[in-house]
């Protein structure tokens, strides 16, 4: 291990060399696409962007392969699934290694984000035998009523920098098993964790003997998105990202009656009351906040405390923050890497100027710290006090920036939790169960994701994930997401000798 200082692109150039050996994936083709680390912000290698045609082909040969797919048993089809499972069981290590060269996570985290994917990718096979629909009372003698769940067609997942591996492993994995076919868009900045997940796959599905052709994978920038989000071939399109780009992929796949499953923005935040266990709290809040350097969707961004707590929870809250190691993400023991890129930073800037103009209070942290290369961009995670919410408090910075307001009634705390315009997560930290029922409660958290004493990130799988308002109202992975993946078709069968008309009417 060496100081940040001294990291040198070049070893970590052999370093994804290495590792994507070990994945199996071949060199790609130099190109205009560039795979970057975040830990240098050095260039790691090129690659070609896919070519309209190519896209379009890519779409063709996954409409060509739902064909067949669709008929395979669901329990069949979840042996792709399984072999999947075991190669990531085998590269975790390495996979987990390559999302920490390209997105600059922690080696906890990265693995940890590999393990997500085994988690679902366990969740999936389940799945495979409950794809249930229900039976139904028909009004009509002699007559059944059911619903069936069938494959809906070609899924288009488009994913972000910030989870290049789950993500696409919580859609993949679901819609294999629920017979659907995938043309993924990885972001363009983790084009190299996207050929290690296309390389899996297509190895997982070959050695069971199933169509490779199942996966396809599309890199580029936008326009190759824009494509498949435009292609009425793609019957759904699950999309992860800003809400700037939810806003442009949702009305051109409404436009063609395609369906969207969207996960955008969120701008998550916590509520501490009197009661709350402050040691608990603290580190609920240290991880949600400044884990993933504040790149999760999940992130907590908005800490809301009690009037009579937020002295001793700040006072906790900055001496764990500075004792946060920040650095490179290879290096065991450092808790937050690097910020994705310039933008990122300047972002982060551009937020912590105008809270300080709407009278915001620095707490803690902020700062730049020297890296490698003046590519790269280290900060320690901040906390701002804010006298009120205003405009940047409602926006969603992908940095970590926790802002701290400070309430007098439970009341006006979820007043205040509720007034932005994004809704994935939330949680509220205390030890009356009034306060935890009130929260979770109807006029409660508006989020998708509601908590009690544990921070706004790091959901398990096996719930739906997903949020509301401008997050777009998609739920992916667990529970009963993989409804939007399947298409339902209510069935009404008659087995008697008559025709009896529902509603009682007669037509003779
Ligand atoms: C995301 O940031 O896009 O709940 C997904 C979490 C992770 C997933 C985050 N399981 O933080």
């Amino acid at each position: 291990s060496h100081a940040l200082t001294d990291l040198a692109i070049s070893e970590l150039r052999e370093l994804a060399a290495n590792v994507l050996r070990r994945l199996g994936v071949e060199p790609p083709e130099p190109g205009e696409l560039t795979a970057r680390t975040p830990i240098t912000g050095g260039e790691l290698l090129t690659l070609r962007a896919s070519t309209t045609a190519e896209v379009d082909a890519a779409i063709a040969r996954a409409d060509t392969a739902f064909r067949a797919w669709r008929t395979v048993p669901a329990p069949q089809r979840a042996a792709v699934v399984r072999r999947l499972s075991a190669l990531l069981t085998e590269h975790l290590d390495d996979l987990g290694e390559l999302v920490t060269l390209e997105a600059g996570k922690i080696g906890p985290e990265a693995r940890g984000e590999v393990q997500e994917m085994i988690d679902v990718c366990e969740f999936a096979i389940g799945l495979s035998r409950q794809l249930y629909g229900r039976t139904m009372p028909s009004e009509r003698p002699g007559h059944r009523l059911m619903e069936t769940w069938h494959p809906l067609g070609v899924v288009g997942v488009i994913s972000a920098f910030n989870f290049p591996v789950a993500v696409w492993a919580w859609n993949t994995a679901i819609a294999l098993v629920c017979g659907d076919t995938v043309v993924w868009k990885p972001s363009e900045t983790t084009p190299l964790t996207a050929l290690a997940c296309h390389g899996l796959l297509r190895r997982a599905a070959r050695d069971v003997g199933a169509d490779p052709e199942v996966h396809q994978l599309i890199q580029g920038a936008a326009a190759v998105g824009e494509q498949l989000v435009d292609d009425a071939r793609v019957a759904l399109v699950s999309a992860t990202g800003s809400v700037r780009m939810g806003q442009l992929v949702a009305p051109r796949v409404a436009a063609r009656f395609g369906r969207c499953l969207l996960e955008l923005g969120g701008n998550n935040a916590a509520i501490v009351t009197p009661s709350a266990d402050l040691e608990l709290a603290t580190r609920g809040i240290v991880f949600a906040a400044a884990g993933t350097a504040g790149q999760r969707c999940t992130t907590l961004r908005r800490l809301i405390a009690h009037a009579d707590v937020a002295e001793p929870l700040l006072d906790r809250i900055s001496s764990a923050y500075r004792q946060l190691r920040v650095g490179n993400p290879l290096e065991e023991g450092v808790l937050v890497g690097p910020l994705v890129d310039a933008r990122a930073y300047d972002g982060m800037r551009a937020a912590l100027d105008r809270a300080l103009t709407d009278g915001g209070e620095v707490v803690c942290g902020g700062e730049r710290i020297e890296g490698p290369d003046e590519n790269a961009f280290y900060v320690r995670p901040a906390v701002v006090r804010m006298p009120a919410q205003t405009a940047v408090v409602r926006e969603e910075t992908f940095a970590p920036i926790l802002y701290v307001l400070t309430y007098h009634d439970l009341e006006e705390a979820i007043e205040l939790h509720n007034a932005v315009p994004q809704g994935l997560s939330s949680s509220i930290f205390t030890q009356n169960q009034r306060e935890a029922e009130r929260f979770l409660a109807a006029d409660g958290s508006d989020c998708g994701i509601a908590n009690v004493n544990i921070g706004t990130s790091g959901a398990e799988i096996g719930g739906a994930f997903g949020g509301e308002k401008q997050t777009g109202g998609g739920r992916e992975s667990g529970s009963d997401s993989w409804k939007a993946y399947m298409r339902r078709a209510t069935n009404t069968v008659n087995y008697s000798t008559e025709l009896p008309l529902a509603q009682g009417i007669r037509f003779e």
